[in-house]
């Protein structure tokens, strides 16, 4: 279909505001949200990861896609979060400690909504004694913690340390996701759940939740 090629070219030139209008159209013509956001957003994400590897773009022009990417998204939310039944339960959110990619987080943040949960998002960067504190104090059935980098996926075994060090490990479950993560990972770490995408992190969640 090729508004949802225009979406992916433009997202891929950094154009916000071609690729929000753009979405806008695809919606106005009936495009389900999801495949918008497939064949249009993330299709043209994954090619600047490429180029990205192959040092054939560079950090502004990586900047200035995610910040089309996460225009188009906003417009999406509504769409994706129409899901029916609403289910109930709070979470806390974040990228771990070291690592300041946050556009798959709030996709899962999105989605999440989307089936009902309340959550709590403590951005990138975040510690995991905030993680564990934010639970404790905010009631969170669910820690979810996203990692991009394989430098800071490690941090997600020190919110399970931390986990279990503040005595919350029996009534908190810890989810983990981001593309370097694996079931292996999850299980070597010990935590509790691990979701390739967001959509099924937030199936997961609303199970954990009740
Ligand atoms: Co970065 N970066 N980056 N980057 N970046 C990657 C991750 C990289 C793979 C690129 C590459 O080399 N091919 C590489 C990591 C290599 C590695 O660790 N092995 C990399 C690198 C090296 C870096 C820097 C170190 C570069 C530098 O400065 N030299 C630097 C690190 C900064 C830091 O964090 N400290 C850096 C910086 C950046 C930008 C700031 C420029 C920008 C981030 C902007 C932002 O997020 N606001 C950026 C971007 C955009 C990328 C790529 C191109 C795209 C990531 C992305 O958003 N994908 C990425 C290459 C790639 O992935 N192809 C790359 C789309 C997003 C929807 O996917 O986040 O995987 P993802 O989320 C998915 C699933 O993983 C899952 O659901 C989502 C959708 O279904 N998911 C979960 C995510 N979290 C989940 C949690 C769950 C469950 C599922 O449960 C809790």
């Amino acid at each position: 279909m090729s508004i949802l090629n225009d979406i992916s070219e433009n997202l891929q030139r950094g154009k916000a505001k071609v690729v929000k209008e753009l979405v806008q159209q695809a919606i106005d013509q009936g495009i389900p949200a999801q495949q918008i956001l497939d064949e249009g957003l993330l299709s043209g994400m994954n090619v600047v990861g490429e180029k990205f590897k192959n040092n054939e773009v560079f950090v502004p022009e990586v900047l200035v896609a995610a910040r089309a990417m996460n225009m188009g998204a906003s417009l999406l939310k509504p769409l994706l979060a129409e899901s029916g039944l609403k289910a109930s339960g709070r979470v806390c959110i974040g990228t771990v400690k070291g690592d300041l990619h946050d556009i798959g987080k709030n996709l899962v943040k999105m989605m999440m909504e989307g089936k009902g949960l309340e959550v709590i998002d403590l951005g990138t960067d975040v510690a995991p004694e905030t993680f564990v504190e934010t639970a404790q104090k905010e009631n969170c059935s669910v820690i979810c913690c996203s990692a991009l980098l394989t430098t800071t996926m490690g941090v997600m075994g020190d919110v399970v340390k931390a986990a279990e060090a503040a005595g919350i490990r029996d009534h908190v479950k810890i989810m983990v996701g981001g593309a370097p993560v694996t079931e292996a990972f999850c299980q070597q770490i010990n935590a509790d759940k691990y979701t390739p995408d967001a959509a099924t992190a937030a199936d997961v969640a609303v199970e954990l939740c009740k």
